[in-house]
C-alpha cells in the first residue's frame, strides 16, 4: 500500500527504506544465566553486559546501524590533526541542513553540554527549558546555574494526549523573564522531542511563540536538537498548515529560529560516537574554541577522530531523509498499539525514540520510594532478556528534593537495527510482566553513586522477587 508521502506501508507500519547487509548474533541466555546476570549487575539494567541481554532497548544513543555511504565516507577520513578536510565536510553539511555558521565537534553530547554550559552561565543565573534532562541540567548546576522548569503541565501527565507535550508554557516563560532577564538569564533550552517526558515534540508556533519572548527579553535561545528530525516529522503530521513542507525544510525552519544548538549525533545522526556544539554568534563561538581545546581537543576535530567526522557528515545528510525518519518513528507506534491492545498503561501520545511504560500504574502497589520503574525494567530482562531503562525516581530526583514525578521504563529503539518481530517479541514479554505484575516486590537501593546515580546504582530485592519475575520466557518466545 501507498501512503500519501509515497511511502510503502505494511499493516500501517512504514516499510524499512533499507535492507540489510551486515548482521550482528544475539541470542538469549537460559533463565538462570539471566538470574545470575541480574543479581551481578545489581538489579541496574545499565549494569548488564551486552552479550547477556537479548533485544536491547536501553538506549538509541551509539546503537544506530551506519549505512553503507557512511561506511564508504569513513575512508576518507582525514586525520590531520589540524586543518582536517573532514572537519570541513561537516561543517558544511551542519550549514547546508540547519544553516548555523560556527561548527564544534565534540566528543558526544555532553562535551557540547559542557562547553555551552561554561561559555553562558555564570554563578546564579537561571535556565528556562521544557523539562530536564539529566546530562544537561548537571552541566548547568556544575556552572553555578539554576535550572528552570517551564514545560507545560501536560509534559508529565502520561495520559494527556496533548500532540505537543514538548511546549513550552509561554506565560510562565515571560514570567520568568520579566523578573530576571537579561542579566540572570544564561539563556532558555528548548529540548526537540523532549527525552524525559516520553519523547514530547514541541510545536512551530510554540518555538515562534519562545523566540518572540526571548528576543524582547534578549537572552540567547540554544535548542537541543538530539532529535530534532523526528520532531519535524511530528510538526508535518500534527501541526495544522505545515503539512505540505518538506522534512529539509522544516528542520531548517526550526534551526533558524534559535540562536544555536547542541546535539547529541550518537541518535539522529547515526553515529556510534559524537556530538556538536553549533552557534551562530561569534563571540559565543570563539568562547567555545578557547574551551574546547581543554576540555575535547583542536576545534577542528573536538575528541573524533577524522573518519567520526566524516560519517557524521553523512548521517546529518540522511537524517532529513523523510521515508528513513517515518519508519522509525512508526516503530515505537507499532510496538505502542500492541502494548494498548493488551491493557498496558504507556505514555500517550507515542513518542519519537521509544515507548514509556507507566510504571505507577503498571505497578501500583510498589510505592515510588520502592523504585518501581527500577524493579519494572529489571524484571523484563529476567523474563525475556529485554533490556530497557529507567526513567522514575533514580533518575529524576535532584538531592533530597522530594520527587513525586514521572516514573517511567522507557523501551528504547536504536535506530535501522530490530525488525518488527523483534518489536512483537519485547510485546510478548511486556504482555508476559504485566500478567504477573502482582507479584513484583519493589527494591532498595545499597549504593548510590553522587552524580547521575542511575547510570551506577545497585539494588536488591525487598522479597523473593526472582521467583516472581521469571517468567517461563518460552511462552513469550512460543506464543
Ligand atoms: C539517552 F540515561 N541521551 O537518551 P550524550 N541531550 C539529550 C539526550 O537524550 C542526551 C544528551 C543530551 C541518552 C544517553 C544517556 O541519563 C542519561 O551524547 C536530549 O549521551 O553525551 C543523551 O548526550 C547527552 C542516557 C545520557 C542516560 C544520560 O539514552
Amino acid at each position: 500500500m501507498r501512503a500519501p508521502t509515497g511511502a510503502v506501508t505494511i499493516r500501517g507500519v512504514a516499510a524499512p527504506p533499507w535492507k540489510i547487509k551486515v548482521v550482528e548474533p544475539i541470542a538469549l541466555r537460559p533463565e538462570p544465566l539471566r538470574r545470575r546476570a541480574l543479581l551481578d549487575a545489581g538489579f541496574n539494567t545499565f549494569l548488564l553486559r551486552s552479550e547477556d541481554v537479548f533485544v536491547d532497548l536501553l538506549t538509541d544513543s551509539g546503537t544506530s546501524a551506519v549505512s553503507q555511504e557512511q561506511r564508504a565516507a569513513m575512508e576518507l577520513g582525514d586525520e590531520a590533526y589540524a586543518g582536517s578536510r573532514s572537519f570541513f565536510r561537516l561543517e558544511a553539511a551542519v550549514r547546508e541542513v540547519y544553516g548555523f555558521r560556527h561548527v564544534i565537534p565534540t566528543h558526544q553530547g555532553r562535551g557540547a553540554e559542557h562547553l555551552l554550559a561554561k561559555a553562558l552561565v555564570k554563578p546564579g543565573q537561571l535556565v528556562p527549558s521544557n523539562l530536564y534532562f539529566t546530562t544537561s541540567r548537571e552541566h548547568v548546576e556544575l556552572a553555578g546555574g539554576v535550572w528552570v522548569d517551564v514545560s507545560i503541565a501536560e509534559a508529565i501527565d502520561p495520559e494527556s494526549t496533548h500532540p505537543f507535550k514538548g511546549n513550552l508554557d509561554l506565560a510562565q516563560l515571560e514570567r520568568v523573564l520579566a523578573a530576571a532577564a537579561p542579566e540572570r538569564i544564561a539563556y532558555v533550552r528548548v529540548e526537540a522531542c523532549v527525552n524525559m517526558a516520553g519523547g514530547q515534540p514541541f510545536s512551530l508556533a510554540n518555538l515562534t511563540g519562545v523566540r518572540e519572548l526571548t528576543r524582547a527579553h534578549g537572552v540567547p535561545l540554544i535548542l537541543d536538537g538530539t532529535r530534532l528530525s523526528e520532531n519535524a516529522l511530528f510538526i508535518k503530521d500534527r501541526e495544522p498548515g505545515e503539512s505540505e513542507r518538506t522534512l529539509p525544510e522544516l528542520i531548517a525552519a526550526i534551526a533558524a529560529l534559535t540562536d544555536g544548538a547542541i546535539f547529541s549525533s550518537k541518535k539522529g545522526h547515526f553515529v556510534p560516537i559524537g556530538g556538536l556544539l553549533a552557534v551562530n554568534d561569534d563571540g559565543l563561538a570563539q568562547a567555545a574554541r578557547e574551551l574546547v581545546v581543554i576540555y575535547e581537543g583542536f576545534p577542528h576535530y573536538g575528541g573524533l577522530a577524522g573518519h567520526d567526522l566524516e560519517a557524521l557528515a553523512q548521517g546529518i545528510r540522511e537524517a532529513t531523509a523523510e521515508p528513513v525518519v517515518r519508519h522509525y518513528v512508526s516503530q515505537s507506534a507499532h510496538l505502542a498499539s500492541l502494548l494498548l491492545e493488551r491493557g498496558v498503561p504507556i505514555v500517550v501520545p507515542v513518542g519519537a525514540h521509544a515507548v514509556f511504560l507507566d510504571a505507577k500504574r503498571f505497578l501500583p502497589h510498589v510505592p515510588q520510594d520502592e523504585f518501581p520503574a527500577q524493579t519494572l525494567a529489571a524484571a523484563l530482562y529476567l523474563a525475556g532478556g529485554v533490556r530497557s531503562m529507567e526513567r522514575g525516581i533514580v533518575s529524576g530526583q535532584h538531592g533530597t528534593d522530594p520527587y513525586t514525578g514521572l516514573e517511567l521504563v522507557r523501551l528504547t529503539i536504536p535506530r535501522r537495527v530490530y525488525t518488527q518481530e523483534h518489536l512483537d517479541y519485547v510485546a510478548d514479554v511486556v504482555t508476559e510482566v504485566y500478567a504477573r505484575r502482582e507479584l513484583l516486590p519493589g527494591l532498595r537501593m545499597t549504593y548510590e553513586p553522587a552524580h547521575l546515580r542511575f547510570f551506577q546504582a545497585r539494588f536488591e530485592p525487598r522479597a523473593a522477587f526472582l521467583e516472581a519475575a521469571s517468567a517461563p520466557a518460552a511462552t513469550a518466545i512460543d506464543g
